[in-house]
């Protein structure tokens, strides 16, 4: 097939077209704050630092990504029409050429430490974690998570997933309540098989492993409601074990420590994990 010049430039510009359009449908589709949404083609919004410097980082790859895929799709089209056997019919019997040679060692290097610096910085802000004000340790059951407030007075509880409330499969009976802006420690284990503790607009994601103690950590910027769901598969109920983690104020999160030590407190058998046991 002959393809002219004219022709393969309105060919470029209608990719690039549907590119764009692409990317514009993607931003339009970007999700609602703390939960996924129909459609959404993005990261859910950050309401973390670590999820702000997650985000920025996945654009800065992506733009890096996207330039060399085009730049290599610019080098395949120029090949493919300049040189093929008949536009070109005597081929060149160029070997070696030392400053070309030079330039493509050189500037992957220089790409990927681009990368790499960036990259390291995030890994020590996820790892690196700053002093806590307040401590939660979430573990995952089947198919279940428990949390306990050890820096509020010890109580914990068992946070179910409820069938008829919304959002679909992503509701909880009992929530997780934190302060904004404050630094929440987390400490996971699995108290049967292996479940993973995550929240997109947290950007946290960790293995709740039975035997170990695993932590992270995370500064909810915003207030509402922000979802998870473990992430390791535990399971024949695996997708009906979600995380739900209510962020408010100083006061509301105060006034609800009181309230939940009242609720939560003494009684074993307010725990599902307990009552097996209280039935004894
Ligand atoms: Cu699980």
């Amino acid at each position: 097939m002959k393809v002219s010049n004219g022709q393969m430039g309105r060919r470029i510009l209608g990719f690039a077209v549907a590119a764009t359009a692409l990317a514009a449908a993607g931003a339009a589709y970007a999700g609602t704050l703390g939960q996924p949404a129909p459609w959404e083609m993005t990261l859910q919004p950050s309401a973390s630092p670590v999820m702000d410097s997650i985000t920025w980082f996945h654009h800065f790859m992506l733009t890096i990504i996207v330039a060399i895929t085009l730049f290599v799709l610019a080098l395949l089209i120029i090949v493919a029409v300049k040189f093929n056997s008949k536009s070109n019919p005597v081929p060149s019997k160029t070997t070696h050429n030392t400053v070309i040679e030079v330039v493509w060692t050189i500037v992957p290097v220089l790409i990927l430490v681009a990368i790499a610096v960036p990259s390291f910085r995030l890994l020590f802000q996820q790892l690196d974690i700053p002093k806590a004000d307040l401590t939660i340790k979430a573990t995952g059951k089947q198919w279940y998570w428990s949390y306990a407030y050890p820096d509020n007075g010890k109580f914990e509880f068992d946070s179910l997933m409820v069938a008829d409330k919304q959002p679909r499969l992503l509701a909880v009976d009992n929530e997780v309540v934190v302060p904004v802006n404050k630094v929440i420690r987390i400490q996971t284990t699995g108290a049967d098989v292996i479940h993973s503790f995550a929240i997109p607009a947290f950007g946290i994601k960790i293995d709740a492993i039975p035997g170990r103690l695993n932590e992270t950590w995370f500064k909810a910027t915003k207030e509402g409601m922000f979802y998870g769901q473990c992430s390791e598969l535990c399971g024949k109920d695996h997708a009906f074990m979600p995380i739900a983690v209510k962020v408010v104020s100083d006061q509301e999160f105060a006034a609800w420590v009181e309230a939940a030590k009242k609720k939560f407190a003494s009684n074993p058998s307010n725990s599902f994990a307990s009552i097996g046991t209280a039935a004894q």
